[in-house]
């Protein structure tokens, strides 16, 4: 945490406008929100997260120079029912803004409260009465994990004006056993964050344990392989990258590092020293909201479907990594602070990893009449952060290459969700993991939102199809194919999904900048695996995730158009975000736009997925198309001889 004579705001040389609210920052904005009353009893901190200022003032910023501070804060009144949206001023020391949220939006879910709501669970006597009924005798062996609720038009009256979770259980055989194991999926806890209590508990056909542990702590794993031997990475001279404060520089590279409670890590002006200048290509980029549908439709799993960024917020669900074993080699650590719902501030240490690695090769060719040879090698610099949802894990990556190129990459690790299933019971809608235990098709479904600023801020899309020619008079042998261009100029010209038979690409340009052969400046959006939802379009959940009905998104930019699904996705009714803003179908050509790219990973278990998964990995590239003059890679040197092989 930082020391307590640190000037608030804290503007001074080596700040910057989007730096994340410093720990001092965090506690004043909790001081001064309780000094307005604001905060208090009843009333519960959401999140306080950084007020970006507006991108011009970010973009005219020069060192040194003062700027603004302010934090948005979210606040829950749970005497009230009520949530506010308040802004504070952290120069002035005051509440600049509060504003009350319409009835019934249900700001995300609070750390604390899970735990808080497994705690009443367990203390409540219906809880305990149904264990008892389904022959569980020892509740602490017991594990309750609140789910969002959502909402889905089949909700009992009662529950309406409601702060819901929906607890599902999972019994231990011993204290660390993995209780994922054996779902006791007889029994849905249905439980109000507002009073903390129980409020039934819904029952369903008892189907019994299944019988297998599962386990896969390292105190249950008997025989570990023993030839392993040691692969150290070893940078003798230190890293090529370095960090002033936020701020990363690596080779040609610029960019920041942020972070949020909700998205946990953020990129912001990534730029490339290019021809003695620095070029912008990247405004700002995050994972702004995921969802994960599950295909059982049964009761009550067709409400497995987690929004982990709108509902929950991956920043406060991030790990604390560790040397050795999440990165390797010469690690920079940015640790970020976080508040919790009652006001208190703690640093989350080593929350994001910066790292080079090595990454094959990067170019090479043979002249085999001469035998002249060159490789290089290809050096990428590594941002990440791994956030822990309940059962699931989720690393996010961006990589940052010497061609100029970006990789975005998520890798899905953890363990599956699992249910139950009678003896000799078989599921269409799962595929049986372990004996009895069935992990239900799920997708992942991820949306990133990516501000282009390619060599300015005004830009266009364009789809590219590659597409064969007919055999004619023109193409006599049939072999011509061409890449055909299409302006995405509105909102709804832009709604796209991703076709491999056309290997479509997005090319992101600034219209204004042309390069040296007449073309304007671009980037390439490069999917990588990618499918459509596997549910039905008018499914209860598309309310709420209509982003992922397309692929490809493009808005005019606006500060407030953050987050897919919205701003409040928690038992939304109707869903907001980008179904809704798009209506006005508005011009993207030619402006500041967000470009949002929504890629799903089908997941269709295996027990070879039981009982960690091993990593899968999905992602997208952004990679430069005219917008340099040839390869940037080509001044890369050559490996050391002692470290090449000829
Ligand atoms: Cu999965």
């Amino acid at each position: 945490m930082a020391t307590m004579d640190v000037k608030i705001p804290e503007t001074g040389a080596g700040w910057h406008p989007l730096d994340p609210l410093s720990a001092r920052e965090l506690q004043e904005a909790v001081r001064i929100l309780k000094q307005e009353d604001h905060f208090g009893e009843n009333v519960r901190i959401v999140s306080i997260n950084l007020k970006e200022p507006a991108r011009s003032l970010v973009e005219a910023h020069r060192p040194g120079s003062p700027f603004e501070r302010k934090a948005q804060a979210v606040l829950l009144n749970r005497g009230k029912r009520a949530a506010y949206e308040a802004v504070v001023d952290l120069a002035d020391g005051s509440v600049a803004a509060a504003d009350k949220l319409p009835d019934g939006v249900q700001p995300s879910i609070m750390l604390d409260e899970f735990s808080e709501c497994e705690e009443a669970v367990r203390r409540s006597p219906l809880f305990q009465a149904a264990l008892r009924k389904r022959g569980v005798t020892d509740a602490d062996l017991v594990m309750v994990e609140p789910w969002s609720a959502g909402l889905y038009g089949t909700e009992l009256p009662e529950d309406q004006g409601l702060r819901r979770m929906r607890a599902l259980c999972f019994v231990r055989s011993e204290p660390t056993d993995n209780g994922y194991a054996r779902p006791l999926d007889s029994m849905v806890i249905v439980f109000d964050l507002y009073k903390m209590e129980v409020i039934r508990i819904e029952d369903y056909d008892i189907v019994p344990l299944p019988p297998e542990s599962g386990n896969w702590a390292r105190e249950y794993i008997p025989n570990m392989r023993k030839d392993l031997k040691p692969i150290d990475i070893v940078q003798p001279e230190g890293p090529s990258f370095t960090v002033e404060g936020n701020q990363v520089a690596w080779q040609k590279w610029k960019f920041r590092v942020g972070f949020t409670s909700r998205e946990g890590l953020v990129l912001h002006t990534i730029g490339y020293h290019d021809g003695g200048v620095e070029r912008p290509i990247l405004y700002r980029a995050s994972i702004c909201e995921m969802v994960v549908p599950y295909g059982d439709p049964r009761e009550p799993y067709y409400r497995k479907n987690a929004f982990d960024i709108g509902e929950y917020g991956l920043g406060m669900l991030a790990n604390s990594l560790a040397l050795g074993c999440d990165c390797l080699g010469v690690i920079h650590y940015f640790d970020f602070p976080l508040v919790d719902s009652h006001g208190n501030v703690t640093p989350l240490k080593n929350a994001v990893c910066l790292h080079e690695e090595d990454f094959g090769i990067l170019w090479k060719h043979t002249d085999w009449r001469t035998g002249q040879s060159e490789v290089r090698r290809s050096r990428r610099l590594s941002v990440s952060f791994i956030a822990t949802v309940g059962n699931y894990e989720y690393g996010f990556y961006w990589y940052f290459y010497q061609d100029g190129s970006i990789h975005c990459e998520i890798k899905l690790t953890g363990i599956i969700n699992t249910t139950a299933l009678a003896p000799g019971e078989k599921s269409p809608y799962g595929v049986e993991v372990a004996p009895q235990l069935n992990a239900p098709l799920h997708q992942h479904i991820f949306a990133a939102r990516l501000v282009p600023s390619v060599d300015g801020p005004d830009n266009s899309v364009y789809e590219v199809n590659t597409a064969g020619v007919p055999t004619g008079a023109g193409n006599p042998h049939g072999n011509a194919f061409v890449a055909e261009e299409t302006l995405l100029a509105t909102e709804q010209q832009a709604q796209r999904r991703v076709n491999s038979a056309t290997a479509r690409f997005w090319r992101v340009v600034n219209p204004g900048k042309k390069n040296r052969l007449g073309r304007p400046v671009g980037y390439r959006l490069v999917p990588g695996e990618n499918c459509p939802p596997m549910v039905q379009p008018d499914a209860a959940v598309m309310r709420r995730a209509g982003f992922t009905s397309h692929h490809l998104w493009v808005t005019p930019y606006h500060p407030r158009e953050r987050y897919a699904a919205g701003e409040y996705p928690n038992q939304h009714p109707t869903g907001d975000g980008l179904p809704h803003w798009t209506k006005a179908n508005r011009n993207v050509d030619d402006t500041q736009i967000a470009l949002w790219y929504v890629f799903a990973h089908n997941h269709v278990p295996r027990p070879e997925d039981w009982p960690v998964m091993p990593v899968g990995m999905i992602g997208f590239q952004f990679r430069p198309d005219g917008f340099f003059e040839r390869s940037p890679a080509m001044d890369v040197p050559p490996p050391a001889a002692k470290a090449c092989c000829h």
